[in-house]
């Protein structure tokens, strides 16, 4: 049985005061069957594992580097993540695979890179729009599964986001039978790939302009296990919400 998980990327947003929305999600009764992750700027990090202590809410980076330490100015490894309270990071969104001209194997030394340092890997991935009305979809995904994910992936060290560019802020969302053939799509590979049973236990989340309105009838997707959630996680009462239709 997989446990549900609502994630969210803050992405570059927040100052010292976006804390209090922290405090407040961590303040509130959790779910028992539903994890939360908040993935803040790698700025707010120590400061956000103050404010979710005894919560909970866990922490995340929102990308790592494939190394572990060393001259790369500005960069941040896995390990530095783990030092400041995360237990995930982010991996290989398309922010990252088109503002910073990431590919999959740079997404696959990333996730080694987190899983030597005891993170859980959230590797994402998604089609743009042209690749969708190409009809090429599938076959994007399947590339981005392949290349993206390294051998010895478990249900505890990896999460796999869908997450369609052109649904990312955009506001809008693909039909509920688009994300369910997505969804069974990526289950069956990592099945076929890891076998059955590690296949079956990783979490599948959907990504793209989930809201509070729309969230209960994208969760009702089989093999949808929860949620990467973008602007609706800066908000505590908005991603409460998400939380509470799962
Ligand atoms: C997709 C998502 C979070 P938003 O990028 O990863 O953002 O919910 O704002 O579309």
């Amino acid at each position: 049985m997989r446990r549900k998980l609502a994630a969210g990327n803050w992405k570059m947003n927040g100052l010292g005061d976006a804390l209090v929305e922290l405090r407040t999600l961590a303040d509130a009764p959790a779910p028992n069957e539903t994890d939360i992750l908040i993935c803040p700027p790698a700025t707010l990090l120590s400061r956000a594992a103050d404010a979710v202590r005894h919560s909970a809410v866990a922490l995340g980076g929102q990308d790592c580097h494939a190394n572990g330490s060393g001259a790369h100015t500005g960069e941040i490894s896995a390990e530095m993540l783990r030092d400041a309270g995360a237990s995930a990071v982010i991996l290989g969104h398309s922010e990252r695979r088109e503002d910073h001209d990431e590919h999959d194997e740079d997404v696959r030394a990333k996730a080694r890179a987190a899983w030597a340092a005891g993170l859980t890997a959230i590797v994402c991935m998604g089609e743009s729009l042209a690749q969708r009305e190409a009809d090429n979809t599938l076959d994007i995904i399947g590339g981005q599964l392949a290349g993206s994910i390294p051998d010895n992936a478990t249900g505890e060290n990896l999460v796999v986001a869908y997450e369609p560019i052109w649904a990312i802020g955009t506001g809008r969302v693909p039909t509920i039978a688009q994300i369910g053939e997505v969804h069974d799509f990526i289950r069956a590979r990592l099945e076929r790939r890891f076998g059955p049973g590690v296949g079956r236990s990783v979490r599948l989340l959907y990504g793209g302009s989930v809201k509070p309105e729309n969230a209960s009838e994208i969760f009702s997707v089989p093999n949808v296990d929860g949620a990467l959630v973008g602007g609706a996680s800066l908000k505590s009462a908005d991603f409460r919400a998400i939380i509470d239709a799962l």
